[in-house]
Parts: C-alpha cells; structure tokens; sequence
C-alpha cells in the first residue's frame, strides 16, 4: 500500500489497482503553431509541464500501474460532434476545419496525437472522446474495470476543462482520484489554481491533490500493509 502526503489528507492506494489517466497531451492543444495558438492562447504553460507529466508516466510503469491515455477527437465526418459544440465560441477555427496542423481535432491527424514523448506504449489503454470527459461516450470504465481498478491518478490539460470533467466523471462512478497538481495546465494559470481548490474543498469532494515530488516519495517507500 502507498501513503501519499496529499490535501486535504493522505490518499492511499495500492498500484495492482490504480490507474494513470493522463488526458489530452495532443499537439493541437499543445505545441507553438497549433489550434490552441491558433486561437491566441499562450502554450507556454501547458508546454512547461511535459517533463513532469513523462516523469509521472515513468514512475507510473514502474509501479505496475495500469496507464490510459486520451484524445480529444471526433470521427472524420463529424457525426460523434453535437452541432453545439462546433459552433461554440463563433470560432475562426471551428472542429472539422483544415487547422495548422491538419483537421482540427479530427481523429488520425496530425495535431490529434499525443506528443511523442509521451507516447503510449503497447498495451496501454488509448481513449478517442468526443467529450471533454473521458468517460462520456468512451469504454474507459469499462476497460478499467475489466482491470480491477478502483483508484485514478489524473493528469493533463486542460486542467479546468477535460482533467476537471474527466476526475468530476470518474469520482460519480466510484474511483478514488488524486489530480497531480503539476502535472496539469491551463492557458489561465489563476483557473488552474481554481480548480484544484475547488476539487479537494470540502474535506476532498472530487478527490485529493498531490504534487509529483509527493508521489515518488511514497512510491520509493512504501508503507508494507497489503490491505
Ligand atoms: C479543451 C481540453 N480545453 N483538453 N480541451 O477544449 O481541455
């Protein structure tokens, strides 16, 4: 069993049944000269946290724990994209367009894969969601639980949009998440701050907060209990 030093208290959790969810490392959201730049957001932050989020992902594997990665992605005809959500924010770029990097945020194209140095490995669960939840319209809970898991480590960006409405899902059916702080983003820093406030208050109403450094410390020493 693994003790974290974690707000609002310490979150416990065996790695046999915990899963890494890291959500949405996509190029588009991503890299200088892609969608999110496109629409005048300021990457840096979300670029900043890649070293950390492979960190995680390292300590993760050797853990044993199972990983899922996701995508933010709809079907090359559109069909999985509710007209609504094209058309929000009257955009220049909407979903579907020819972007920087390909179609925006249509599956296959360039802009829609992870970045390569946070690839997902064989074996590991690859989620296409046409949502800002991973589980909306998605097998991921059913793939976790084909794998007996019961408690999540979330990471990601955006931290306020897809990580939020993802551990939000994913506390309603049940798991017991933690949301690493810094190896999550926003392109508004103050939003970020928010959410992790607004997750863990109340005693840890979605879940538990916990920086990486915490993480590996409680990975490198176990507490020997098996239950
Ligand atoms: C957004 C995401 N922000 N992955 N997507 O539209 O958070």
């Amino acid at each position: 069993m693994i003790s974290v030093d974690a707000f609002p208290y310490p979150y416990r959790f065996d790695p046999r049944t915990t899963a890494l969810v890291v959500i949405d490392m996509q190029r588009d959201f991503i890299e200088e000269g892609g969608f999110g730049s496109a629409l005048g957001n300021d990457v840096g932050p979300l670029a900043a946290i890649v070293p950390t989020v492979a960190a995680l992902l390292a300590g993760a594997r050797d853990a044993g724990m199972a990983v899922a990665h996701t995508r933010e992605s709809h079907l090359p005809d559109l069909s999985d994209c509710p007209p609504a959500k094209r058309r929000r924010g009257n955009p220049a770029l909407a979903i579907g367009d020819a972007g920087p990097m390909g179609r925006i945020l249509v599956r296959g194209e360039p802009g829609n894969q992870i970045l390569p140095q946070l690839a997902p490995l064989p074996g590991e669960i690859v989620i296409d969601k046409p949502g800002k939840g991973a589980f909306y319209a998605t097998d991921l809970h059913a793939q976790l639980q084909a794998r007996g898991v019961t408690h999540l480590l979330l990471a990601g960006v955006t931290t306020e949009v897809c990580v939020q409405t993802s551990m939000r899902e994913a506390n309603d059916r049940g798991y017991e998440c933690l949301i690493v702080e810094d190896a999550c983003a926003s392109y508004f820093p103050a939003f970020h701050q928010a959410t992790l406030a607004m997750l863990t208050a109340q005693g840890g109403i979605v879940g538990w907060q916990a920086p990486l450094s915490a993480l590996q410390r409680a990975l490198a020493a176990p507490t020997g209990e098996t239950t």
